[in-house]
């Protein structure tokens, strides 16, 4: 028999309604235990008496899954010797089973990246513009950033030519914040329901499936020269952007305009920058194709490799800020368009912040693929604004993850676990691993003493701000601003230097000359004739086709904004790789030294030898760290010749070198491999001394500026 409830108190006998809710909150639980810090660790065995030089800290006996210590992992259970397998094999069915469920859908776009864990220090300069409290000065914020390439697959090549994604999840007290931006500032679509469009005409095409993570195919360009609002961003594409040197070395934006508001509720409209400390710079574009067979890892080994080796990356976190005034644009400029940038010379970018990015993921599974970001993961003092590509990815993002993730419990793993206490009435579902206290998870109730109660702006809560909304009916319309197609794209061209404008032409060339239908490669030109009539014509004669004149006026534009030429400036060195080419015959102290001069720089001095093992020379010894069979020029920065071994590969290596503008030094008998690939030891970019040291200096000072654009012959 069950008992009545007791009476309320307060309340008449009985338990009869209504019952007014508690109005004095309790003391909220405490964070769930898969929410507190550290993290669990769930693995079984003892940790002691590993050998030295385990990479992980596996227990010391193998289990299985719950936790039945184990004799043999490496038979089945069998019925005699030869015999057949027996179902009665728990740890076999296990292991299969467990196996043939580790893959899970890849990210429908995006799918191929590389992260790092860091950390976000604030200087204080957003205070007047927003409440964000890891905004406020001296503000410490744990970070996780996933860098990425748009259309490949999990396992395509890093360098291809394609948009690189940038996104931040900042752990705050005040909830989790992500940034999911890209390097480029520009998107292809003005409204997100062109999303499907974009991303299927830039796939593989559905019938055989190639190309793989490349835009030079014609279903690409026959959507973008049709969709004429993707101009600016497929230029951006074309220009040196689309194939960084580094995720290190990549701007990242925020793209939309977001809304700040700060502790007295005024707003105002912020587009987010980050400003990488090593500069913005690119690869040729051979060395971004030879890379992707010789290395498609390229940019998540160097990712990696800078961070163990502790050169951590840094960004500046910048805004340009504008009024937040009913029409939403500044000076002229339509602030709700994604394909539009406002010039930094007419907004400047304030640094508010500083991100260091110094850990490697532990498990590439757990968090790399598994971290899930959402532009809806907002905290109190950002909100969004009626970017109508904005709006959409609102939905898209948590969309995505039950189906990649399995279930809306993802928010549970502990990559995505918030830093700051989390109190919902979410219950249950696939994945459940919170075990939630309590009867009432719901409102309003009297059985839980009326928690989870309900926060104001005085307890940090996040408020939607009460913006003003156009008036107008329902309507599936853009607004006559976003009808300007091409000045933007005119205004980044024409920003460019004479060698990023070769650049462009050729990748245009290069990717229509990949088309097979003439009326494509003949509407592309007609977008490149709206862009600049010189761009248009270079491409036109690669391909051999007429040029066409502008359909539109270009009249009154902006021409120049600086902030948009990688090419001009110097730049700290550090993590940049070096080659040191030297055989049996280098004088092993000399390139001793050099190797000594390299690393003082910050840089990494990586020996090329005939062999493997050691450079022996008299008293002097130096490790070899790859050998002729295995270098190729493109892992390098510059290269360093020691001496001047009679092999072919070497050779290449010098002429790559050469060709794709980076800086060579020699000493001793090295200058005589200059000869071997004929290149001139007075062109420019080229340093030759007798003290290896002296050479470094001068290959270091080329390497500030990146390359050595003299040399380039397009
Ligand atoms: Fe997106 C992933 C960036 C428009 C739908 N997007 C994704 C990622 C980045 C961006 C960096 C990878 C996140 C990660 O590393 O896990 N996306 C952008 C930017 C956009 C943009 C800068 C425009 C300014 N995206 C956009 C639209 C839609 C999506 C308009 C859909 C309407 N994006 C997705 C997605 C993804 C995604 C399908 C795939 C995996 C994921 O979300 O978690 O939902």
């Amino acid at each position: 028999m069950f008992e009545k409830n007791p009476p309320v108190p307060g309340s008449p006998a009985g338990f009869e309604v209504p019952v007014e809710e508690p109005t004095t909150p309790t003391d909220p639980p405490p964070a769930k235990p898969d929410q507190r810090e550290p993290v669990p660790v769930t693995a079984t065995g003892t940790p002691e008496d590993l050998p030295d030089g385990a990479r992980g800290p596996q227990g010391r006996f193998l289990t299985t899954a719950q936790g039945a210590r184990l004799t043999d992992t490496d038979h089945s259970l069998k019925a005699g010797r030869r015999g057949p397998t027996l179902l009665q094999d728990h740890h076999f069915r296990e292991k299969i089973t467990h196996f043939d469920h580790e893959r899970i859908p890849e990210r429908a776009v995006h799918a191929r990246g590389a992260a790092a864990h860091g950390v976000f220090r604030a200087n204080g300069a957003a205070s007047k513009i927003t409440r964000a409290g890891f905004l406020q000065k001296g503000s410490e914020t744990r970070v996780f950033v996933r860098f990425s390439t748009v259309l490949g697959s999990r396992g395509s090549a890093d360098t291809v030519r394609d948009t690189r994604g940038f996104a931040t999840k900042f752990y705050t007290d005040e909830g989790t914040f992500d940034l999911v931006g890209n390097n480029i500032p520009v998107f292809f679509i003005q409204d997100a329901i062109k999303f499907p469009d974009i991303v299927h005409a830039a796939k593989p095409h559905p019938d055989r499936e190639i190309p793989q993570a490349q835009s030079a195919h014609d279903t690409f360009w026959d959507f973008v020269s049709l969709h004429t609002e993707a101009t600016a961003h497929t230029l951006w594409n074309m220009s040196d952007r689309g194939i960084p040197r580094s995720y290190r070395m990549m701007e990242g934006f925020g793209v939309h305009t977001f809304r700040l508001v700060n502790s007295d509720g005024e707003t105002s409209l912020v587009k987010f920058h980050w400003k990488p400390r090593l500069g913005v710079h690119s690869l040729v574009w051979e060395e971004a194709q030879l890379l992707g067979g010789i290395d498609p890892d390229f940019h998540r080994r160097d990712l990696a490799d800078a961070i163990e080796s502790g050169a951590y990356p840094e960004w500046d976190l910048g805004v340009q800020v504008f009024p937040d005034t009913p029409e939403q644009t500044f000076e002229g400029i339509d602030l709700l368009d994604p394909t539009k940038i406002v010039p930094e010379e007419l907004a400047p970018v304030q640094v508010i912040g500083t991100m260091q990015l110094n850990a490697n993921p532990t498990n590439f599974f757990a968090e790399t693929e598994q971290v899930a970001f959402h532009p809806g993961h907002l905290v109190p003092g950002i909100d969004v604004t009626d970017d109508p590509l904005l709006q959409g990815r609102l939905f898209s993002y948590l969309d995505t993850q039950l189906s990649r993730l399995g279930g809306p419990n993802f928010g549970q793993l502990p990559i995505n676990r918030p830093h700051a206490p989390v109190n919902d009435m979410l219950r249950d579902g696939m994945h459940q691993t919170g075990v939630h206290p309590g009867a009432a998870p719901y409102r309003p109730n009297t059985l839980g003493a009326g928690c989870p109660f309900l926060a104001g702006v005085e307890d940090a809560a996040f408020i939607d701000v009460p913006a003003p909304i156009a008036a107008g009916v329902k309507e599936r319309e853009a607004p006559s601003t976003f009808d300007d197609h091409f000045s933007q794209a005119r205004l980044f061209y024409r920003s460019l230097s004479e060698i990023e404008k070769k650049h462009v032409a050729n990748a245009y060339t290069f990717e229509l000359g990949k088309c097979f239908e003439q009326a494509i490669k003949e509407r592309q030109l007609q977008v490149l004739a709206n862009i600049d009539a010189g761009l248009c014509a270079t491409v036109a004669a690669g391909l051999g086709l007429p040029a066409p004149e502008p359909t539109v006026s270009t009249d009154g534009e902006p021409l120049h904004s600086e902030a948009l030429s990688q090419v001009g400036a110097t730049w700290p060195v550090e993590g940049r790789m070096i080659g040191i080419v030297a055989d049996d015959s280098a004088d092993v102290a000399e390139v001793a030294k050099a190797v000594a001069a390299v690393a003082a720089a910050k840089a990494v001095p990586l020996v090329i030898g005939p062999h493997g093992g050691k450079l022996d020379g008299g008293r002097k010894e130096v490790p070899i760290s790859r050998t002729f069979d295995t270098a190729r020029s493109v892992e390098y920065d510059a290269l360093l010749l020691a001496s001047a071994p009679a092999d072919p590969r070497v050779r290449i290596l010098v002429d790559e070198t050469f060709r794709h503008c980076k800086a060579i030094g020699t000493w001793g008998t090295g200058t005589e491999a200059l000869e071997h690939a004929a290149v001139h030891p007075e062109a420019p970019g080229v340093v030759t001394a007798d003290d290896p040291e002296a050479v470094v200096t001068g290959i270091i000072e080329l390497l500030g500026a990146h390359r050595v654009w003299e040399r380039s012959q397009a």
